[in-house]
């Protein structure tokens, strides 16, 4: 066998594999990195709501500039907490045993203010260049329990959203669970639904379901452009005539 020859053939396969990864990446967006810190919001049966706004303080930019989180109890005993906040790098939901709160997290814009929803994203086109049915909302997971349900609201003003419940499988780590949340999934929440290349704003409510002694850990939130297995097969088929036309020339 020659080696030489082996190898150039590796290393292309290499350079096209890189190429597509490089070509999905064109169209990422990231959403948050959730490496701004935002300190413990705790909530219980005597303190029912807790919010707090956090800037981007260097390192991955959180979109649009600003983060905003509210915590509102639902239910539990007391002296049961529920807590959340940003710590190393993760978003962090927890529930002590009987306790039930949901939080809403909120990309909309510079407004320092975590209970309006201010429509100051830029707006954002969501789509860069890749055809709807092939992009999500990606999800980095270290953590999840009990099949949370989190919400997914995408404005392009107050009154034109769509809406997705996406239930997340249960995930006790170790490693990062990749779930994707296809822009296809949503529904018209209200009006004439999201222009996805005109994005104003952008929420996720983890435990919609209101499921007691929950956890989450969240890694990162951002946009993939995926090519689905159907148009990789018709990719790979159409390289076959030209690899072969290739090698009569040669
Ligand atoms: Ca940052
Ligand atoms: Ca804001
Ligand atoms: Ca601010
Ligand atoms: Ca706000």
């Amino acid at each position: 066998m020659n080696l030489n020859r082996f190898f150039k053939g590796s290393w292309s396969v290499v350079a096209l594999s890189l190429g597509l990864l490089v070509a999905g990446r064109a169209n990422a967006i990231l959403i948050d990195a959730f490496d701004d810190p935002t300190a413990e919001l705790k909530v219980n049966i005597g303190t029912t709501s807790a919010t707090a706004t956090t800037d981007d303080g260097g390192g991955d930019p959180i979109l649009g500039g600003e983060r905003d989180m509210w915590l509102t109890y639902t239910a539990g005993a007391l002296g049961q907490d529920s807590t959340s906040e940003v710590v190393g790098d993760e978003l962090q939901f927890a529930e002590e045993p009987q306790a039930k709160a949901r939080l809403l997290v909120a990309w909309d814009g510079n407004d320092n203010d975590a209970t309006t929803l201010a429509q100051n994203l830029g707006p954002v086109d969501f789509l860069a260049g890749c055809p709807i049915n092939l992009v999500a909302l990606r999800l980095g997971l270290s953590f999840a329990d009990f099949g949370n349900t989190l919400r997914f609201n995408a404005y392009s003003s107050a009154a034109n959203f769509s809406t997705a419940d996406h239930v997340l499988p249960s995930f006790l780590g170790p490693g990062t669970l990749l779930e994707d949340v296809k822009f296809t999934d949503f529904a018209v929440g209200g009006g004439t639904g999201v222009d996805w290349t005109s994005v104003s704003a952008l929420t996720m409510e983890v435990n919609v379901t209101d499921i007691e002694a929950l956890d989450m850990q969240l890694h990162f939130l951002q946009t993939v452009c995926v090519p689905e297995p159907a148009t990789m097969a018709f990719l790979g088929l159409g390289l076959v005539p030209l690899l072969r036309r290739r090698r009569k020339a040669a």
